[in-house]
Formats: structure tokens, C-alpha cells, sequence
């Protein structure tokens, strides 16, 4: 077997040569990324390092086709490697989940999420001028009939978690685009354990009627029962769109089994793709047969040409994701979590819910005197890479917050175990033991300014960087 980690340093290597011939400062910043991520310790809980494999698919010829349409029925000609490359990721993505369809060709989270909204509006929907028209899809409409089934689409319900509980901006916020297409009502969590409370979920639901239950977070630090989801979606009716994004890997990983797996229980899922699941930036839809029409008219109704350099890497990912390595790695990425939360709990922090069982944790800053974004400036001065995050009934808003949100699945990747997530532990509440909000000069508490004793940010970043070498980012790549 050749070395294969010498033979992508040499591909990366002349790719940057080849670069810096045409604009040296791009591949500078290539250069600076790498080294950036090599030195601090990334705790960003949606960020990951994809393979070098993955890396290396997403440069290539196949970012120069047009491919818009559906695998054999695109608006361009030649499309014939496309197809092959989307029936690959295709089949990869439905194998690994046991999803009765797949379709990848989404550019994002955002995007893989608006697609599925669009396909259950477009399964779904009893529209009076859709049954008046006899047409089966909106597809089929002139544009004259647009004005009414706006009319009709906007009084569709969507009910999905408040930001602040740990839900995403896409599942009904206002000033996100579902927002303002869907009437929506948030589902919080109870007050005291922070957990999501099915039963009043449910009493919600039965008043609300909505149309979609969206089940999924960016920020709730334990796991979903998707089958308690299922039953409230059924008592009324409701399609039930689970948004995985975050915990893709722990489902493609097997950490997530049962209830807590979503895809049997589900409708329509959409994910990310390089979250926990370590793939290329992107996302998907998985979905029942019910529905696969309904996303496959994902492009162009929702969505540009795809990019099928993408889809490629999304085949490699998926591949690797496959394997029992992949699922060694997703327990990993529990267990550290859970080693970081015990670490955290034991030296002092507050955590939201009192711990975690997915692959993040949410630390109320507030016992420490600072918003979220003084803890975030000051951890980022040490070298500690978190973000800022609202929690449940925050009072800091959504700009300063009051929380910072850190998950395990990217230090998992370069190999940290339950007792180096403890030496983080160690260091996150050094750091915020230490910061002291700075008063703001009316007088009133700071939000964003905070200062720290004299050498602390220098001590933690040397040591996070003592950790960060014995864990190298990508073994044996000299660049
Ligand atoms: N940006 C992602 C996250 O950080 O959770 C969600 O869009």
C-alpha cells in the first residue's frame, strides 16, 4: 500500500504552487488556514476536519459542468459523469442512513432545509387553486396563479424550537426566511431542567395544528425521542421534518439508535454534511417515497445548478462514514463530550440541562460574570476557538447571549481523549474564572469588553498548543 498521506502532502503541495503562480495571496491564505487550525484548539460545535481524500475530491473538473435537473433528466447536455458522481453520493447517502431516498444535491444546511420545506408545502398543501387548475404540482402554474397560492402557502403552520432553547433560525424565526413564508409558533423547553417537555409540546401542537413539527437543534445538548416526536406529529397531523445537521455522525455513526434515530420515525430529514459527519461543506435530504418527488424538483425550484465537485466529495465522506472506524470516531465524539461536561461541572460551570449526551455542551456564562460574548473574546484571546450562543430565556439577546456553545466532534477527529477534554475543562474555566466584565461607560455593565490578569490568555494558549502537538492535525502532511 503506497503512502497515501506523502502522496496528498505532494498534491497539496504543487496545487499551492500552482496557485501562488497566478494570485500568491490566495494560496497564502490557504497556507495561514492550516496553520491556524493546526494551533488552536477548535471547539466550534458544527465545525470538523474532513478527510484529506475529501479534501483533495473537491478540486477538480467537475466544478466547470452545468448539471441543473435530476439524475438522466438535466436542462444540459453531457451531463453523464454527473450522474454518475450524484447516483454515487445518492446510494452512499441512503445505504448509510437506511433512507428509502436520497438527494445531495443541496449547497447547505439552509439550503438542503428549504427544500424540504418546499417539498412538503408541494406534497402537501390543499391548495384551492391547485385542485381549480387540476394541477398536481405548483410546477405545472402560470404565472398568474402565484399571487393566490402565496396566499394560501403563507397560512401553512411550521412549529419548530425557539432559538434560545437551542433551535435553528431556520426552523421558524423571524427574521429567517421560515419565518416570514410560514406562520410559526416555537416550542421551548421547561424552565427548570431545560429539557424539552413532550407533553406540552404536544398540548401546543394540538392548538397551533401546525402543518410541519420540525424536530433538531443547533444548540439543545441532549438527544431527541424522535418516536415521542412521531405520535405528537400524528395526534395532529402534522408532517414531522427532522433537521439533523448537527448530529448526522452520531446517527451515521450508530450512537444514535432507537428512538433516537430519526430516520424511521421521520418524513423528510435534511443535514449538513460537515458537521460531526466530517464530509465537505454541503448538505442533503433524506426522505420517504412519499415525498421523493416532491425534493427531487429541489433544482431548480429552491436551488442553483449543483455543484458536482461537491457531490463528489459528499461520496467520499459518506463512503468513509460507512465504516466501522467512522463509528469508533462518533462514540468518541459522546464520550468526550461527556468527559468535557463532567470537567466543567466539577471546577464550578453551569451547564444548560446539567450536562450533555450528544456532542455538545452549552455553558451559561452568566455564573461567571460575563455574556457570551465576553467569554467567547476572552477564550478566543487564549486560544480556544467556542461561540457564543443564546440560552433559554436569555437575557443578553441574541447578539451578546449569554452562553458559549462547544462541541467535541472536530478535536475527536485529530484524536483527543476523555482525559485531554478534561485538561480543556481545566482551561475553558481558568479563562472565565479569570475574564471580569469591563464596565461600559454609562455606567451600566459591559457586554462586549472584559479584561484578564496579566499573562493568563499567553499561559492557556501554550498551553493548548503543549495538547494540540501530540494531537497533529493530519499525520504526516508536510506542508
Ligand atoms: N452555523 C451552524 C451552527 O453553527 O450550528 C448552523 O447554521
Amino acid at each position: 500500500m503506497p503512502d497515501l498521506t506523502a502522496t496528498a502532502s505532494r498534491a497539496f503541495s504543487d496545487a499551492l504552487t500552482v496557485i501562488a503562480s497566478v494570485e500568491p495571496r490566495i494560496s497564502d491564505a490557504i497556507r495561514a488556514e492550516l496553520a491556524d487550525q493546526r494551533g488552536s484548539l477548535k471547539l466550534i460545535a458544527s465545525e470538523n476536519y474532513a478527510s484529506l481524500a475529501t479534501l483533495l475530491t473537491m478540486g477538480n473538473w467537475l466544478s466547470d459542468k452545468y448539471a441543473e435537473g435530476t439524475i438522466g433528466h438535466r436542462f444540459y447536455a453531457g451531463c453523464q459523469n454527473v450522474d454518475t458522481v450524484e447516483s454515487v453520493a445518492a446510494e452512499h447517502a441512503r445505504e448509510l442512513f437506511g433512507a428509502e431516498y436520497a438527494y445531495v444535491q443541496p449547497h447547505s444546511g439552509i439550503d438542503a432545509n428549504l427544500v424540504a420545506y418546499w417539498a412538503i408545502l408541494n406534497a402537501k398543501v390543499e391548495s384551492p387553486t391547485l385542485q381549480r387548475l387540476g394541477a398536481k404540482t405548483v410546477n405545472d402554474l402560470a404565472e398568474s396563479d402565484w399571487e393566490d397560492l402565496r396566499a394560501e402557502f403563507n397560512r401553512q403552520r411550521v412549529m419548530g424550537m425557539s432559538l434560545d432553547a437551542g433551535g435553528h433560525l431556520t426552523h421558524g424565526f423571524r427574521h429567517n426566511i421560515s419565518g416570514k413564508m410560514f406562520a410559526q409558533h416555537s416550542y421551548g423547553t421547561d424552565p427548570e431542567s431545560g429539557l424539552i417537555d413532550y407533553d406540552k409540546l404536544l398540548a401546543d401542537a394540538r392548538e397551533f395544528k401546525p402543518l410541519i413539527l420540525v424536530a433538531g437543534y443547533s444548540a439543545y445538548p441532549r438527544r431527541v425521542n424522535f418516536a415521542r416526536m412521531r405520535e405528537i406529529a400524528d395526534a395532529v397531523g402534522a408532517v414531522l421534518f427532522v433537521d439533523m445537521a448537527h448530529f448526522a455522525g452520531l446517527v451515521a455513526g450508530k450512537v444514535f439508535t432507537g428512538e433516537e434515530n430519526p430516520i424511521p420515525y421521520a418524513d423528510v430529514v435534511a443535514t449538513t454534511t460537515h458537521k460531526s459527519l466530517r464530509g465537505p461543506r454541503g448538505g442533503l435530504v433524506l426522505a420517504t417515497k412519499e415525498f421523493s418527488d416532491a425534493v427531487d424538483k429541489g433544482c431548480p425550484m429552491v436551488l442553483g445548478g449543483p455543484l458536482s465537485n461537491m457531490m463528489a466529495a459528499k461520496a467520499v465522506a459518506l463512503a468513509e462514514a460507512r465504516t466501522t472506524a467512522f463509528q469508533s470516531y462518533a462514540q468518541a465524539v459522546a464520550d468526550n463530550a461527556q468527559a468535557l461536561a463532567d470537567g466543567l461541572l466539577r471546577r464550578g460551570a453551569r451547564l444548560v440541562t446539567g450536562g450533555t449526551d450528544n456532542h455538545l455542551v452549552l455553558i451559561d456564562t452568566t455564573t461567571f460574570g460575563l455574556t457570551g460574548r465576553q467569554a467567547e473574546s476572552a477564550l478566543l484571546e487564549s486560544g480556544v476557538v467556542t461561540n457564543r450562543n443564546s440560552i433559554p430565556a436569555d437575557p443578553n439577546g441574541a447578539w451578546y447571549t449569554s452562553g458559549v456553545r462547544i462541541g467535541t466532534p472536530a478535536l475527536t477527529s485529530r484524536g483527543l481523549g476523555a482525559d485531554d477534554f478534561d485538561e480543556v475543562a481545566d482551561m475553558i474555566v481558568g479563562v472565565l474564572t479569570g475574564a471580569e466584565p469591563v464596565t461600559a461607560s454609562t455606567g451600566k455593565p459591559g457586554k462586549a469588553k472584559y479584561t484578564l490578569p496579566d499573562g493568563l490568555a499567553d499561559r492557556t494558549r501554550a498551553r493548548a498548543e503543549e495538547l494540540l502537538d501530540r494531537f497533529p492535525l493530519y499525520p504526516g502532511l508536510t506542508l
